[in-house]
């Protein structure tokens, strides 16, 4: 199968990773911990304008200690989770002191069982007052997520050392005000998309030099979605030009907002890595053309392999993502990258390829902190509800029954080892 770079025909050999590597899982808080009521999906899923209803999740809230058990049975040194703002914030000014005090308990079961944790600030969800009274369309925005950036990390910057401030703005912006399948859910709107990713820009930006403050030795990133992104037709002009100005929107833009200040405010770039895109340009309506669309065919000389998302499986895009963000000239860390499916060896060919890539890429020089499968569990995946089964570790969403996957062991022994056996030819 294609998108793999593993041959068994060459004679193995060990790549150690560097010292220090982070290995472990990520997982989003309202993908997880169930209940949470005051944001806007919750608000919207209750509306019946949203697919599915989150619920319970995967009572990650309750059960985040077993939860934990678990990755440190998987060999994990390392764990991304995302604090829930309408938790710690359930109105607007008004601060949960139990709900800091839960994240500060979660902290310390990780850091009890020898688990760095890496903190997300902002994973999809506002609280529910923030999107009422115009979410991050408006300036204000800025102040009030950094305000709660300050209360956040006045409590939490003693325990935690790396820091994610927002994850993929550029994937939030277009679902949620170009297709609008994703609260506000409001109709399609370029302008006021760009407003708001420039609104995340200032807001990571603020909150840097205050996270850096409350903890000078901070790790300061932010986690960018990143295809690789690629011509269908090389020898087609517009199909490389189509491709050229997709890769700028989807890959370029945040760090041109992020502007000349890029090196300044970031102390690493989080690279969410899952699918190549193959593009073509076809005539489109509106804006859209500009971006091409997505070629699925067979025509490429060699057969092509998607996920039950539809997602192209192209485990040298990852290398070939964490070198073009390499010239950024901070340190990379692998912040998300996992399948959704039911086939359990595909899960463990598509890590270990992925794993192989990102050998790969350290050998070339390139500077990676760490790498998070995305995801430790079975969870709520957005718009696609309990379908897309991305986890380490199965749930049974009826009885909370967690069963450990195949690939959580393939996943420890390199966890473990701190090392990778290649067989590719080099
Ligand atoms: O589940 C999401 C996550 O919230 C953000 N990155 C992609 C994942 C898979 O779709």
């Amino acid at each position: 199968m294609t998108g793999f770079s593993r041959s068994s025909q060459t004679a193995s050999e060990l790549f150690a990773f560097p010292e220090g590597f982070l290995w472990g899982a990520a997982t989003a808080s309202h993908q997880v911990e169930g209940g949470n009521r005051g944001n806007d999906w919750w608000q919207m899923e209750q509306d019946g304008r949203l697919p599915h209803e989150s619920g319970e999740a995967c009572r990650h809230y309750e059960l985040y200690s077993s939860d934990f058990d678990l990755a440190k049975s998987m060999g994990h040194n390392a764990h991304r989770f995302s604090i829930e703002w309408s938790r710690i914030e359930p109105r607007q000014g008004e601060w949960n002191e139990a709900e800091l005090e839960h994240y500060v308990a979660v902290i310390d079961a990780l850091r009890y069982r020898g688990i760095e944790p890496v903190v997300t600030l902002h994973h999809f969800t506002n609280p529910a007052w923030f999107s009422q009274r115009g979410g991050w369309a408006r300036k204000d925005s800025v102040d009030f997520f950094v305000r709660y950036v300050q209360v956040v990390a006045t409590r939490l910057a003693s325990r935690v050392r790396f820091w994610v401030t927002i994850n993929e703005p550029t994937v939030y912006v277009k679902r949620a005000y170009i297709t609008g399948d994703w609260p506000p859910c409001e109709p399609r709107s370029w302008g006021r998309a760009i407003r708001v990713l420039r609104n995340m820009c200032r807001a990571h930006a603020a909150a840097y030099p205050v996270l850096h403050r409350l903890r000078p030795d901070a790790m300061v990133g932010l986690a960018h979605s990143a295809p690789y992104i690629t011509a269908c037709n090389p020898s087609s002009a517009a199909d490389r030009v189509t491709a050229r100005l997709r890769d700028f929107a989807l890959n370029d833009a945040l760090f041109m907002l992020l502007g000349r200040r890029s090196g300044v405010v970031l102390d690493f770039i989080g690279l969410n890595f899952y699918a190549r895109q193959v593009v073509c340009w076809r005539p489109k309506a509106g804006a859209a053309m500009l971006l091409g669309s997505e070629c699925r065919d067979d025509h490429h000389g060699e057969p092509r392999a998607f996920t039950s998302l539809g997602w192209e499986i192209y485990a040298p895009g990852l290398r070939k993502v964490l070198r073009r963000f390499a010239r950024h000239g901070v340190p990379l860390m692998v912040t998300e990258n996992g399948i959704a499916t039911s086939d359990e060896q595909l899960r463990t060919r598509y890590l270990m390829a992925h794993l192989e890539s990102v050998a790969e890429a350290v050998r070339d020089g390139v500077t990676v902190l760490g790498y998070f499968y995305w995801t430790l569990m079975d969870n709520f995946e957005w718009t696609e509800g309990r379908n897309a089964r991305f986890g380490l570790v199965e749930v049974d969403f009826l009885t909370q029954q967690r069963t450990v996957r195949p690939v959580a062991r393939a996943y420890q022994v390199v966890c473990q080892s701190n090392s990778i056996e290649w067989t590719s030819p080099r």
